[in-house]
């Protein structure tokens, strides 16, 4: 195959021998950031579509993730940056629940190198941790990620609870994940809490918010 079809296919198939090799050899004709939008993302997108219709079991599912996520760490240290942090700092979590974490950790790289400091938590956090966190770190604005529709109602549940809490005029927040769409966040989640909520659709819109 040709490298960046070769590229995308190794995520499907969750090879990662001489992942790296094709990785270099990648970056010498398209930038890292580039080679995740158009390439591994895409084979993420097929795994999520075998793996929704029944054609691929999870155990293969987890491959690939592993995969992405020793590509996506391969490429990380050749990407653009402004690492200074001066720009923000930001809390970052996936919800309670949900242990999906590759577009939460690339919307902390694309962050990291764009001048914020990112508070990455991890996975399954309790709304509890999130606002201890973001009150120890004095965080400027809270990011929570989840692909799981069960993810969705967390999400409703943590503003009502930062709301109950007061919080609305400390922290700002961002709200991303594949189960997630503009709609819901705009017309369901907006109201439940006073402070401003928004949707980003992908990394980069977190980092334009
Ligand atoms: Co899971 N999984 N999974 N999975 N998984 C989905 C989400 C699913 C849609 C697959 C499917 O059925 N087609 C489905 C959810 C269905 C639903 O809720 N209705 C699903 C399921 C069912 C499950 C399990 C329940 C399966 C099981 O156990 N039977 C289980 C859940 C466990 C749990 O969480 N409690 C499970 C487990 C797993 C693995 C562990 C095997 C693995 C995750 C590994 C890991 O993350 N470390 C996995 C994977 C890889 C997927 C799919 C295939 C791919 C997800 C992914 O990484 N995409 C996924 C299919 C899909 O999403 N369509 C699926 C690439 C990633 C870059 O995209 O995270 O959306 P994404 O991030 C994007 C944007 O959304 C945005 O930016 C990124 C791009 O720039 N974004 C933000 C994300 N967070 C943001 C935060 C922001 C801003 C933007 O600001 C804060």
């Amino acid at each position: 195959l040709p490298l960046f079809e070769r590229l995308e296919r190794r995520i499907v198939d969750g090879e990662r021998s001489g992942l790296e090799a094709d990785l270099d050899e990648a970056m010498t004709e398209k930038p890292p950031l580039e080679i995740i939008n158009e390439t591994l993302l895409s084979g993420m997108k097929t795994v999520g579509e075998l793996f929704g219709s029944g054609q691929m079991q999870l155990p293969f599912v987890l491959q690939s993730a592993e995969v992405m996520k020793a590509a996506v760490a391969h490429l990380e240290p050749h990407m653009e940056k402004d690492d200074s942090g001066g720009k923000g700092r930001i809390v970052l979590a996936t919800v309670k629940g949900d242990v999906h974490d590759i577009g939460k950790n690339l919307v902390d790289i694309i962050l990291s190198n764009n001048g914020y400091e990112v508070v990455n938590l991890g996975i399954k956090q309790p709304i509890t941790t999130i606002l201890d966190a973001a009150e120890e770190k004095r965080a400027d604005a809270i990011g929570m990620s989840g692909l799981l529709v069960k993810s969705t109602v967390i999400m409703r549940d943590n503003l009502e609870e930062m709301n109950s809490r007061g919080v609305a005029e400390k922290w700002p927040v961002l709200l991303g994940g594949a189960a997630l769409t503009r709609s819901y966040v705009e017309n369901d989640l907006t109201d439940i809490y006073a402070g401003d909520v928004h949707y980003a659709r992908d990394a980069f819109e977190g980092l334009r918010l």
